[in-house]
């Protein structure tokens, strides 16, 4: 097999990346990356000194690929599926893009901000940047949710780049900041995404780790009994 994905079943930025493989159906091996392990740290610094996961190797081309956009690029060129993560009509696909931005910058990183300031002692939390994070999220909920009126998917008519990063953004922001009872399409939006196959999978293979998730108090109870 020549694809091997270093990543971590609990990563909300691997499942993204998972999600392109599955709707592809393409094989790969997934190798574990763990900070908590100084041998397995080092090895994933030694691949790509940015320490951030996933990262790609291809041994058939022998080139390694970083960051979550650029992976998925890479497998539609060089390991399609039926349906590719980038939409070919170049309008429909600048629309991918973009969202795949707006999911990635505003929901996912200051989700991922929260959950880095609740991990620090009490004493050495920012609550001025929390306060910002989580104002962020809340005014992309707004757009998405006026973005998805009528709409199944974020760009176009089928499934792309742009839902591999919304689903795992807003399955981690959403156990933080709730969509709130008025975003009917943003909860519509991610119920869809939840019922993904691709998605599905993912996180049933991440459900032995929610555990260790920081904000596992107030994970609802149906994200623990997730079937496929
Ligand atoms: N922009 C990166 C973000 C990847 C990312 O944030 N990965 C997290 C896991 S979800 C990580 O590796 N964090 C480790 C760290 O920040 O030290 C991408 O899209 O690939």
């Amino acid at each position: 097999m020549s694809l091997r994905l270093h990543a971590h079943p609990l990563s909300s930025s691997c499942h993204k990346v998972l999600i392109a493989l599955y709707e592809a159906e393409t094989p790969f091996t997934q190798v574990m990356v763990n900070f908590g392990d100084p041998e397995s740290h080092a090895a994933f610094l030694a691949l790509w000194p940015v320490g951030k996961m996933p990262v790609l190797y291809d041994a058939d081309r022998n080139e390694t690929v970083a960051e979550t956009s650029i992976i998925i690029e890479y497998l539609d060129r060089y390991h399609a599926g039926p349906q590719p993560m980038l939409p070919a009509d170049p309008d429909v696909r600048a629309q991918a893009r973009l969202w795949d931005r707006l999911f990635d910058l505003y929901v996912h990183d200051p989700m991922q901000r929260l959950v880095a300031n609740h991990l620090r002692p009490k004493a050495e939390r920012d609550a001025r940047g929390a306060a910002e994070a989580e104002g962020r999220i809340v005014r992309t909920y707004d757009l998405i949710e006026t973005h998805m009126e009528g709409r199944d998917w974020a760009a176009g008519n089928a499934f792309s780049i742009a839902d591999c990063a919304a689903a795992p953004a807003l399955f981690y922001a959403g156990i933080i900041v709730p969509f709130g009872a008025d975003r009917h399409n943003l909860s519509a939006y991610f119920e869809r995404l939840l019922a993904r196959p691709s998605y599905r999978r993912a996180l049933i293979e991440a459900q032995p780790w929610f555990q260790y998730y920081p904000y596992r108090d107030r994970m609802p109870e149906r994200f623990l009994n997730l079937k496929g």
